[in-house]
């Protein structure tokens, strides 16, 4: 009953008979994917250098393609976005205005990474993107997509760095080519990601404790509400600068280092707003930690609660949620088998995250459908692998 999306060899299929046709019959060298995530708890702490608990989806971006001789780039993406060209061409140059940010957008993704290649000069290649992450859904479509063209451009000429370094070089693009001021989270479980866990990352020292989730029990829906409302790229920068007043008054590096005793030490010098985007914070590294043990013991109720305070943090104390997520965390947590269910991602729209028992799964995505004002698309979804190279 839940959405099918195409598997990894299906797309890279896809994506291989494109480039013979766009590229007079030829076949590309080199296949590569990388994947999207979910974040199952840990939201806007990455960037407060907390701990976040996602993993890597079965949906990944796929990019495969060929060295050329000279320095030219011809990228063509396979996703169907009516408003932008599908195709790119541009020439490498010795300085750096051949990889400017500017349209088609999606093309900058691809420029950031080049810029940011820890092995540069890159020479010239065509390639071919294909991608089952919904873009724009929140589930890290441009993380993927910038580490799938890492991995490809490592296929091309191998880089100096290691996998937390190609994380943060994509995290770079994401920041100087795309604008916006993301944490670490999505490229690193992009990379680093596992088969049956997810990760519990420390955004600080940039280490990875893989927590098993294979319940053959339990499900991970993720269900796209299917809007994204237009706040969601000028919001994110406030959240960060409200948060960084916040840690600046609190006399902290990061809202990492605070404790909600320190936050109520310092209450009369902050106002309202930032307060209450502390305290989200604060509680969202405990809550974070907390639900990573109880993952550990199976102890998926403790799970689930943890989920749902965690949604209403973000719904009341972050503000970064929206009526259609809490629409469709309220109408799940209806559902007997349903331990928890939260909003996902950067917020303002995209998808909700619920565990369930697995004998659960029809009758709630009959509720969610039920229940829900739009019109939800769902996947039942498994921990992956991170990036990888396709035989
Ligand atoms: C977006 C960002 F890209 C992440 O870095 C993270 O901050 C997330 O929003 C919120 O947890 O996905």
């Amino acid at each position: 009953m839940a959405s099918s999306f195409s598997s990894v060899s299906e797309l890279a299929a896809a994506a291989r008979r494109l480039y013979g046709q766009v590229f007079g019959g030829e076949s590309p060298q080199v296949a590569v994917c990388a994947p999207g995530r979910v974040n199952l708890i840990g939201e806007h702490t990455d960037y407060n250098l907390g701990f976040v608990l996602p993993m890597a989806l079965p949906l990944v971006t796929v990019v495969v393609g060929s060295q050329t001789s000279g320095q030219d780039v011809t990228v063509v993406t396979a996703t169907e976005d009516a408003d932008e060209p599908h195709r790119v061409d541009f020439i490498l140059s010795g300085d750096a205005s051949s990889l400017s940010p500017g349209l088609p957008s999606w093309a900058n993704y691809v420029k950031g990474v080049i810029h940011h290649y820890r092995a540069p000069p890159v020479s010239g290649f065509k390639a071919v993107i294909a991608s089952s992450v919904p873009l724009g859904g929140g589930l890290s479509s441009s993380a993927s997509l910038e580490v799938a063209f890492y991995t490809f451009l490592q296929q091309l000429k191998p880089d100096d760095g290691d996998k937390v370094s190609k994380a943060v070089a994509c995290q770079k693009a994401e920041h100087t080519h795309a604008h916006v001021p993301c944490g670490i989270m999505d490229q690193f479980v992009s990379v680093l990601g596992r088969e049956r866990h997810a990760l519990l990352i420390d955004c600080r020292s940039l280490e990875a404790t893989p927590v098993p989730l294979a319940d053959p029990g339990l499900v991970i829906l993720i269900t796209n509400s299917n809007v994204k409302h237009s706040l969601a790229g000028s919001e994110y920068a406030v959240r960060r600068e409200q948060c960084e007043k916040a840690a600046a008054i609190l006399g902290k590096p990061s809202l990492r280092d605070a404790t909600m005793k320190d936050l109520e030490g310092v209450r009369d010098r902050l106002d309202e707003v930032t307060y209450q985007r502390a305290h989200h914070v604060i509680g969202e590294i405990e809550r974070t930690i907390q639900a990573a043990d109880a993952l550990k013991r199976a102890a998926y109720e403790e799970f689930g609660k943890l989920m749902v305070e965690s949604h209403n943090s973000l719904r009341d104390l972050y503000e970064v949620s929206c009526k259609e997520l809490d629409e469709l965390v309220a109408a799940a947590m209806e559902v007997e088998g349903v331990f928890g269910s939260r909003m996902t991602g950067g917020g303002f729209g995209g998808c909700t995250v619920t565990l369930l028992q697995a004998q659960a799964t029809d009758k709630t995505i009959l509720h969610l459908k039920e229940r829900y004002s739009g019109t939800p698309t769902f996947y039942v979804t498994t921990p992956s692998e991170g990036a990888r190279v396709l035989s």
